[in-house]
């Protein structure tokens, strides 16, 4: 998939992405989930952690109880490209089955 996203893409990508805004610095996608316990946090991570390693593509995380903090970015690249926004909605769509 293609190379780092210019701000205008970025800017375009997380209008459709509920709750995601991006790092300080541009290059990485952040939001914070909160479920309602540890054990559905726990278990978004495993469906999020399926899914990324199906696509090659992995979150740097910190789960804190029922909140898991995720920070997106493509590390080949030093950036964010297209494979971040799609797990972003990845993401997004696990939770909302969740929720
Ligand atoms: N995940 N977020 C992220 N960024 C990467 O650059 C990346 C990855 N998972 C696997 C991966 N790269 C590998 O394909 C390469 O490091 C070989």
């Amino acid at each position: 998939m293609g190379g780092l996203l210019s701000e205008e893409a970025r800017r375009d990508a997380l209008a459709g992405l509920a709750g995601w805004s991006e790092a300080a610095d541009g290059k990485a996608l952040n939001r914070t989930f909160t479920f309602r316990d540890f054990n559905e946090a726990f278990g978004f991570m495993t469906r999020a952690a399926l899914a990324a390693e199906k696509s090659d593509h992995h979150p740097d995380w910190r789960n804190v109880y029922k909140t898991v903090e995720v920070s997106l970015s493509t590390h080949d690249a030093g950036g964010v490209t297209a494979r971040d926004v799609a797990l972003a909605q990845v993401m997004n769509e696990i939770a909302m089955r969740l929720g």
